[in-house]
Formats: structure tokens, sequence, C-alpha cells
């Protein structure tokens, strides 16, 4: 017996117990035990057999580690295939999430009895795969084709009650599940009813017409062509009607195959575990501080949709502002979030009331006295951002955080005006904050470990994805994406248009090219910047000033109807306009440049190899833990395209040595491109990113 898999016998009735923290995956061992517990129920003392699982969940699904390495004995297949065959009774045992290559046990068992807690579902999608243990070929035989697919292609969870409607559960019960399991194992055995195999079940063909209809309907929905999962799985569903189950079966398993084998596969695959890893800090063992009371500093966009956000996660919010009428204007922001949430239902009119119920305005920081957090986020000024820190710290009660959501400022000098700056950290929120899953939780010089854990663990709370980042001008997120953008106003002066650059990035699967994300935030806000930071820049780098050209027209982007494109009124199409054509020719002169074509591929890869050079040296200063934690914050906070995983993802898959070797070709005219140091190491050494991931989770 192994320490994943254990059992006993009671009274006929053989309890089989899954114990594999976190979750139960069904890694070797587990697949192992359960293999040989099913061999053990041929014992004639064993009249039916229960399976249930310890800790917090019934398997969440096949062990993700385990794909792309070479497979181990027995396959998840087989071991559904052995359980389905089992001549005694196999009773299921749901809790917590019994998800993916779980959910495809308990299909195989011949009864499922559920908690109502429970969740039950098919995730793989979402990491590019189908369910490919029977999923596919069992489901529809018990609940049909529409729901089926639904819950294949959507990989949402769907609770125990709403399985049980479906018929994919047989019983739900409110507690003490493993006795009603074991309750009803008896009962079921003296009844004497043949097994319930779903394998040979056709409850869900009864109506092959409509079973057909939904497999059409399916197939109508346009899809992303780089995401085949969703394709497959129609396939899969619809051999399900037409094939013998053992074909469908072997139909099902070469669809995984291939599936798992894919790019998209690889890049969702990492991007999954790349969300976990990042929780894996230094500071993990450092108890974080209780949060219940916030506030937050200045309601503009930003001020209101985290103020927003701490009220959906339950806190108690004061919003602070300037002035009476600044005050009213944050407060309204906050209101209209919620209408807006109200009106897409994500939020019903009772949370709301409780929400708006929860939230405090003032005009005096003093009224942050109780507060246990607060999160300043005026006006990206070091002067004023600086005075709301001193006031902070005169205000604030011992042990209150004191978190900054500047983008580019250095924290440890806002840490410095205080006299607390081990609780002073930065929460850098991306905007919409509604829409944006990442949070930079910048540790400063100073900054406690606990109160980074406060800044995951509240990241956590809100259900956004946490990353550390070292103190430096724009920690990691801002960093790459100005080296992205330079690599593109490069591309422009040198040439290309700026809808060149952007039909090459969405092709490449960002959903809109840097030009037209330029235009959607507005052109102001950074020209302020660059005009602030003019007297300190190094006058030896390139300084591309279309971008300034563009303000100077006073073309600000959308908001003003003209940008990089022109706008018709009202509309946020962008067009391609002369006078952005004019304004490029003037700036190429200027420099001297004689203009070139770029083609698509050139375009992608300078964007994609200057992100992948900037993540190297973020990497070499500490800024960042491991490659993976910049892979997390393109993708949860800049729209890089998940099933590609992320820049650092994505070199690792063409190779360092071409990103390498191209940088150093294009940086014999422009030193922008000059290969960071690591990239000529990890040559040397045959290394790639994802050897420093590994190394870095074995560390902590
Ligand atoms: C599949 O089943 C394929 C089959 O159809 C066919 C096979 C032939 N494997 O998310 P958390 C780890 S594909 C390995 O923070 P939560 C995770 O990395 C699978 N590890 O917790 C983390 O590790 P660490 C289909 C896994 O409470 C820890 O558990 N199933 C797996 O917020 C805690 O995770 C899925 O896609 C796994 N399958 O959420 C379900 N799952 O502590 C994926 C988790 O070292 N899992 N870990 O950082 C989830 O959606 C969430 O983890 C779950 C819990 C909802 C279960």
């Amino acid at each position: 017996m192994s320490q994943a898999v254990s059992w006993q016998t009671q009274d006929g009735v053989m309890i089989v117990t899954i114990d594999n923290p976190p979750v139960n995956a069904l890694g070797a061992e587990v697949r192992q035990g359960l293999w040989d517990a099913i061999g053990a129920a041929e014992d004639p003392g064993v009249k039916a057999v229960v399976i249930h699982a310890a800790g917090r969940t019934f398997p969440a699904g096949a062990d993700i580690r385990e794909f792309g390495k070479p497979p181990a004995d027995p396959w998840l297949p087989d071991l559904c295939n052995r359980i389905e065959a089992c001549d005694k009774l196999v009773v299921a045992a749901l809790h917590g999430t019994a998800l993916g290559g779980g959910f495809e046990v308990a299909l195989a068992c011949h009864t499922r009895i559920a908690l109502a807690s429970a969740k039950v579902g098919f995730p793989e999608v979402n990491l590019g795969i189908l369910p490919g243990a029977g999923g596919t070929q069992r489901a529809p035989r018990l609940c049909g084709a529409q729901e089926a697919l639904t819950l294949m292609i959507e990989g949402k969870p769907i609770d125990a009650p709403t399985a049980m409607a479906m018929g994919l559960i047989d019983g739900v019960v409110e507690e003490d599940l493993l006795e009603q399991a074991i309750l009803l194992a008896g009962m079921l055995v003296e009844e004497g009813k043949p097994l319930r195999r779903s394998g040979e079940c056709r409850d869900g063909f009864r109506d092959p017409i409509g079973y057909e209809a939904a497999i059409r309907a399916a197939r109508a929905v346009k899809r992303d062509p780089n995401l085949p999962a969703p394709g497959r799985i129609i396939d899969c569903v619809e051999a399900a009607l037409l094939l013998p189950f053992e074909n469908g079966l072997g139909y099902e398993r070469a669809a995984f195959e291939d599936l798992v084998a894919s790019e998209a596969s690889a890049g969702l695959r990492h991007a999954f575990l790349s969300e976990r890893r990042a929780g894996h800090i230094p500071e993990a063992h450092a108890t974080p501080r209780e949060i219940a009371q916030a506030g937050v500093v200045g309601g503009g966009l930003m001020g209101a949709g985290i103020a927003t956000a701490l009220l959906g996660a339950g806190l108690h919010v004061t919003l602070v502002e300037a002035d009476r009428e600044r005050l009213a204007a944050g407060l309204g922001r906050i209101d209209d979030l919620h209408e807006r949430a109200v009106k897409r239902g994500r939020l019903s009119a009772d949370a709301r009331e409780a929400e708006w119920d929860r939230l405090g305005g003032t005009t005096d920081l003093a009224g942050l006295g109780a507060a246990d957090l607060v999160i300043e986020a005026v006006t990206e000024d070091e002067a004023l951002k600086a005075g709301v820190f001193r006031d902070l710290d005169r205000v604030m009660k011992p042990g209150a955080v004191l978190a900054t959501n500047t983008s580019y400022l250095d924290v440890d000098d806002l840490a410095r005006v205080t006299d607390r700056p081990a609780d002073v950290v930065g929460l850098h929120f991306f905007s919409p904050v509604q829409a944006m899953r990442l949070v930079e939780v910048v540790a400063a010089a100073k900054t406690a470990p606990e109160v980074v854990a406060t800044g995951f663990a509240l990241a956590k709370r809100l259900g956004k994805v946490a990353v550390r980042a070292g103190v430096c001008d724009g920690f990691i997120g801002n960093r790459m994406l100005t080296a992205y953008r330079m690599a593109a106003d490069i591309l422009l002066e040198e040439g290309a248009a700026p809808a060149e650059v952007d039909a090459a990035m969405r092709d490449f699967g960002f959903a809109m090219g840097p030009y037209q994300v330029a235009d959607m935030a507005g052109l102001d806000i950074s020209w302020a910047r660059r005009k602030r930071l003019a007297d300190s820049r190094d006058p030896a780098q390139r300084y591309v000033a279309i971008a300034d050209r563009l303000c100077e027209a006073g073309r600000f982007g959308q908001k003003t109807g003209a940008g990089y494109y022109r706008y018709a009124e009202g509309s946020r199409t962008p067009e391609e306009d002369p006078a952005v054509a004019d304004i490029l020719q003037a700036e190429r002169s200027a420099r001297g440049i004689e203009p070139r074509r770029f083609g698509k591929v050139e375009i992608r890869q300078r964007c994609l190899f200057a992100m992948v050079n900037e993540g190297a040296k973020i990497l070499a200063e500490g800024i960042a833990l491991r490659p993976s934690d910049i892979d997390v914050v393109m993708l949860a906070g800049y729209g890089f395209p998940r099933w590609r995983g992320g820049p650092m993802k994505a070199a690792d898959r063409l190779g360092i040595l071409q990103v390498r070797n191209a940088l150093r070709g294009w940086a014999a005219d422009e030193p922008f491109w000059t290969p960071a140091p690591m990239l000529n190491d990890m040559i040397k050494n045959g290394r790639h990113f994802d050897d420093m991931n590994a190394e870095e989770a074995q560390k902590s």
C-alpha cells in the first residue's frame, strides 16, 4: 500500500482513501495505488468499494507537472477502465473540486455521491487539452452533447446539485459524506441491481437529432485558430455517438496526445504553473497581517478601481480625496463601477448595497486612523506622493500597512520619508482594475517579510495574481513594456507604419497592437512623464520623438479623435491617417533615416526579442525572482497571448541562440539591441529560462 492511497475494509465495504496533498492530483503514485486497490477489491470478502479523498478535495485532476515527460504506468485512461470494469460496486464520494482526471475517475465509478458544496467539471481546455481519460466518451453518454460540450469547452466547474440535475452524479448530501457513501454502497449491494457503467449508458443518446444539432451548433462558433482544443473536444463528443465505446476511447486518446504536444498546451500549462509558482516567495514563511479595514488615497480611475476591488473582497473601505468635489467624483466612479457590474450580472443588487454600506469617504487623512492598510493612488508625482506618505506616517495606527500604487517611482524613497519603512510596500495594480488580474508586490529594501506576505494574501483575496518585484524604474511590467514600445518605436522611425506593427502583434496573438493600446490609454500621461524626466535622460540612449510630435499636434489618442490613428466622430475604430505618415516622414528625414519595409516576422521578432532581452536584464538585477514571474506579469497585466506562455517561455521555445544572434545582428546598427550578458551565459552553459524556474522552485 502506498502513502498516497490506502484502504481498509469494514463490513464488506472497502474504503479507499487518496491522500496526496495539496489537491490529490492523480500522479503516478496515486494511479498505482488506485490500481492496486481495485485489484485488492477482488477479495471475496469485499462487496463494494468507496473511493474518497483526504484533505481539501477529491482529485483536482491529472498531475499537470507530468505532462511532457515520459508516461509512467498505469495510465489514467487504463485505470478508469479498470475501475469501470470492476465487478464489485464502486462508489465515488466527492468533495472539494473533483476536476479533470479526478472527475473522470468519478465517472468511471458505478455511482457518484457528492457534498452539496462540491464542484465538478472539466477545466482541461484551459490547459489546451481535453479530458483524456474517457471524459469525452462517458460524460455525453450520461448527460447528452449540449451539456457535455458546455462543460468541456467553457471549462468552468459546476456545483454538485447542478451536476445531479444533469445526470452526472447520483446523490448530494449536506454532511457526513463518507458515512453516507458507505451506507449507499451497502444499500445498493443489498438491492442487487446490475452495476451501472457509464461506458454502457445510453441516456445521453436518447435524442440523437438534438445531439447532432448540438455538435453542429458548437462547430459553427467562431474560435481562436491558435487554440485547437475546443474543436477536438467537439470531434470526440461526436465520436461518442458514432463509435463503439472502445473506439471512442481510442479516438479521444489520439486527440489528447496531439493536443498535449501542441505549442498552445505547452504555453497554457506553463501559464498555469507559473501563476502558482509566483506565490513561492522568500517571505512565504511570514504570517500576513489581518486586514479588515482599508483606506484608499486618491479617487481617480485607479483609486476608485482599487477601492471597488477591496469592497468586493468584503473589506471596509474609506476613500480619501483632497476636497469635497473630488471626493464626490471618486465615490461617483465607484458607483459607476458597481452599476456596470450589476448590469453585467456580476454583482447582485443586495451585494451592491452591502458594499456601499462598507464604503466611507473623507477629505481628512486622519479618518484612516483605524485602517489596517492604506493604498495611496494619487497622481504619479514624487513630491505629492512623498507628502501623502509623510501624512500617513502621522495618522496611521502602528502596524498598519502603507502601500503605494506607483507605477515607476522609487518605493525606497517613499519609505524613507516615514519612520516606519518596514511597513511600506508597493502594490501596483493595473488598469482597468476590475479586468486586469495582476498586482506587482514591490518589496523595498526595508519592507518587513510579513508586509510582503500581506500583499500576496490581499491579492489572492481580490482574486488577483501577485508577482514579487524589486525596486527599479518601472518594476517588472513597465520595464518590459518600455522595451516593447522602444522596439516598436524604432520600427516606426525606420520605416514601418503603426498599422503594420499593430497587425503583426495581433497576428502574434495580442488582442491589440501597441499603438491601438496607446491611443486607447491616451498619449498625454506618458508625454507629461517624458517631459518631467527630460533632464535626467541619458543622451547616449536613442530617443524616438514620434509620440512627442503627435502630442504637440494635439493628438492624444481616442479621446481627441486622433493619435497614431484617426477616429471618426464617436467611433473607436482606428483608421490610418496620412497626417501621421507625414509626421513619421518628417521625423525620419530629421534623423537622416532612409525608410525601409519590415515584414511581419521581423516586426514580431524585434518586439518579442526586445522584451526577452529586457527580461534577462531584470533577472540579472534580481528585480524578478524567476523568468516565469516575468511571464506572469506579461500574461496577467499586459495581454501577452496566454497560449504562448509569456515572452521568456516563447524565447525558450525558439531557442536562446536564435534570440541572441538576432539581437546581435540588429545591435550592429543600434546599441539598444545589444544582447544582455545573461543570454550569452545561457548559450555557453546550454541553459533555458525554464531551468532557472526549476532551480528557484527547489529553493523555495
Ligand atoms: C487532466 O486532468 C487531464 C486528464 O483529463 C487526462 C489525463 C490523461 N496537478 O490553484 P492553487 C497545485 S488535466 C499538479 O493555488 P486553489 C498548484 O500548482 C488537470 N499540481 O489552489 C499549487 O501548488 P503549490 C485538470 C496541481 O485552492 C497547489 O496545487 N485539472 C494541480 O486556489 C494549490 O493550487 C485542472 O486543471 C494539478 N492538476 O485552487 C485543475 N492542481 O502549492 C487545476 C493544482 O506548489 N487546479 N496543483 O504552488 C485548479 O484549478 C486549482 O488548483 C484548484 C485549487 C481549484 C483545484
